[in-house]
């Protein structure tokens, strides 16, 4: 039986563990990224682990989501982490550089590579053939000390395209569209691998719209093959060297196989506050729109915005709308100017913004008060635009573009011939903002710069053999990791302040929460389906467990947030029967005994003692992972001596 293409890259990285879905598997990584809202945490630890320089063969730090510097605590971060990165031996992409994953695909990733990032959009990567994951702080740390990253080994999923795009119908239908037939949480266990005719015609870009928004799906990762497409891709970023070949076996056996006919794929569009409430754009046309966003790490390509421009060129937006265009990278921005097509944009009246995250994690340009905004981006939870009240929805540039046009939703299709849009031959390459590390042997003299925004972590506690705690909170499904610790420009700058952020923590779900779990000391909460689903910040965490919670206990996990927990000596706990979710209260006072026995049965009886009932628990710890719980997180099992 031959292997997918995930497979075989997995198989070509394994430390340990054997390939067999749902055992636990250690891969070695050979590239690590940060971004600076998750990375300061990242660096703090890594440093804690005491190792001299990173072990990886690149790790990059890059500056991309708190840019705003609107006091001095963002400012600090940064120089935070550039010294870090000129100390330990990373690459750090300056602010203003471009967003990591766009940055990272057009400078670094390379076919065949492991790739880990503290950000859930790292399978961005996956559109040249990277293995690439999104995970929390903590494990990119480890891994840029030459730890290996454990995950579940995966099931795979082929999605096979058949036929051709229609003009006006883009890779970010596809998403969509896959989002519309699986949902937020049908990829959870599962890594995508995109084949079939249609791939031939996607250019690298569009890959990698794709396998970006494999996050929303919350599979493991994405992938395409590395073929032909890639090698163009490649070549024209000067790196033709780093392409090989790559692809699955003909008798490769996938656990599913869904087909998409490119050429029946109509424009789509998903509705708030959820990526997967999609429907087509025809089916709500002539909705009101007040804002529309162009850019983020899924649609900010420069593919993306020769597109927008050449649609935008010598016409003027709808009076009611304000458009913000990002481009992805400073490359990007470059060649738009370069070839005029910037002012095209510009004269349309759109604002350009600068080449990084912004309004995706409410950065700015949040949208009037029960505005509507239109998005190019990947996520439209409830309150992650920064305006409570908004409704954002998400849809592809040329989709983006129409809106724009006629200030109210409409079918790109009626926006006449689409004009043909070349890609350069040759991307222009300027690496001016990549600032290399400092030679080995003088790292020891290499003095890290902190600000007083730099507060220290929270004090893991190892799991006790049983203990008695409140429920603090009950949520139901598909809790984002944006309602646990929403982020946006009041709060994104306190990313390595926990006890300032704790203030902000639930806030969408209950704004009386943190005062009620110091209060209580010692609690637990109670999630529905998908808990945790989302960013990978390990602030969701770090941040309950600063305010005591001990355990969650839900109907089922996101993969990036559950590891997570446990890095921090959270139990991730799930019911054995999802009805049992009903019986509870928050309020009641809850008892969990026997815990180390369960963690080797598989279960645990949860007592509600207010009420006088009980239900079963689902313990599923690995064996490291019953360690790391019992050390009290990762940073405490790695600091005795572990892997
Ligand atoms: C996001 O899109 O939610 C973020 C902001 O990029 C996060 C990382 C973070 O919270 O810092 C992610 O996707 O992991
Ligand atoms: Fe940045 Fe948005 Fe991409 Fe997250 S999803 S990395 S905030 S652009």
């Amino acid at each position: 039986m031959g292997y997918t293409l995930a497979q075989k890259i997995i198989k070509a990285h394994l430390v340990s563990g054997s390939m067999v879905p749902g055992e636990e598997i250690a891969l070695r990584i050979d590239q690590t990224l940060t971004q600076d809202a998750t990375g300061t945490m990242a660096y703090l630890e890594f440093e804690t682990m005491g190792v001299p320089r990173v072990r990886t063969e690149l790790s990059v730090a890059y500056i991309d989501h708190n840019t705003l510097q609107s006091g001095f605590e963002n400012a600090d971060d940064h120089r935070f982490i550039q010294s870090m990165a000129y100390k330990y031996g990373l690459r750090f992409s300056r602010p203003g550089n471009g967003i990591c994953h766009q940055v990272h695909l057009e400078r670094f990733g390379i076919p065949g590579k492991t790739l880990i990032g503290s950000d859930s959009h790292t399978p961005t990567g996956g559109g040249i053939g990277m293995l690439a994951f999104g995970a929390g702080g903590l494990d990119v740390a480890v891994a840029m000390g030459g730890g290996a990253y454990y995950i579940t080994m995966p099931k795979m999923i082929k999605v096979d395209l058949k036929g051709r795009l229609r003009p006006f119908v883009t890779a970010k239908d596809i998403s969509l569209e896959i989002l519309r037939i699986l949902s937020v949480k049908g990829g959870v266990g599962y890594i995508i691998e995109w084949g079939g005719e249609g791939i031939k015609n996607l250019t690298v870009p569009e890959r990698a719209t794709i396998t970006n928004m494999g996050a929303e799906l919350g599979a493991t990762t994405s992938i395409f093959p590395s073929d032909e497409v890639t090698r163009a891709f490649l070549e024209a970023e000067g790196r033709g060297e780093s392409w090989i070949e790559l692809k699955a076996d003909d008798d490769a056996v996938y656990d599913k196989v869904i087909e998409i006919d490119l050429d029946e794929l109509k424009p789509m569009i998903a509705c708030p506050h959820s990526p997967d409430n999609v429907k087509t754009v025809e089916s709500i046309e002539g909705t009101k729109v007040d804002q529309v966003c162009i850019g983020s790490c899924t649609n900010s390509s420069l593919y993306d915005m020769l597109k927008v421009a050449a649609l935008l060129k010598g016409k003027t937006i709808a009076p009611n709308v304000s458009l913000s265009i990002s481009p992805g990278s400073r490359q990007v921005l470059t060649m738009l100017a370069d070839s005029g097509a910037l002012s095209d944009i510009l004269s349309s009246g759109a604002r350009v913004l600068e080449c990084a995250c912004g309004p995706c994690i409410g950065m700015g340009f949040s949208p009037n008060s029960a505005g509507v905004s239109l998005r190019t981006f990947n996520r439209n939870f409830e309150g992650r635009s920064g305006t409570r009240d908004a409704g954002v929805y998400l849809v592809s540039p040329e989709t983006a573009v129409a809106a724009a046009l006629s200030g109210v939703i409409t079918d790109p299709m009626k926006l006449g011939d689409m004009p043909s849009v070349v890609i350069p031959y040759k991307y222009k390459v300027d690496d001016s903002a990549i600032l290399f590390p400092c030679d080995e042997d003088k790292a020891d003299e290499a003095e890290i710069l902190r600000g007083p925004n730099i507060k220290a972590f929270p004090d893991s506690r190892p799991v006790t053999d049983s203990m008695e705690a409140e429920l603090v909170l009950k949520v139901g499904d598909n809790i984002t990791t944006d309602h646990i610790m929403p982020a946006g420009a009041k709060i994104l700058p306190y990313r390595s302040n926990i006890p300032y952020l704790s203030k902000f923590c639930f806030e969408v779900c209950d704004k009386d929460f943190p005062e009620r779990a110091l209060k209580a000391g010692q609690s637990i909460i109670v999630g529905g389906e998908n808990y945790g689903q989302g960013s990978s910040r390990e602030h969701a965490a770090l941040v309950p467990l600063y305010l005591g919670v001990r355990a969650v206990i839900a109907k089922s996990f996101a993969r990036i947030h559950v590891a997570n927990l446990i890095n921090a000596g959270i139990m991730p706990l799930t019911f054995k029967d999802p009805a049992a979710y009903d019986m509870l209260d928050q309020g009641d006072a809850l008892m969990l005994s026997d815990i180390y026995e369960g963690m080797d049965t598989g279960s645990i009886i949860l007592r509600d003692i207010t009420k006088g009932t009980e239900c079963e628990l689902n313990v599923n710890f690995t064996d490291r992972q019953k360690a790391i719980l019992k050390a009290g997180g990762l940073l405490k099992y790695v600091g005795q001596g572990n892997d």
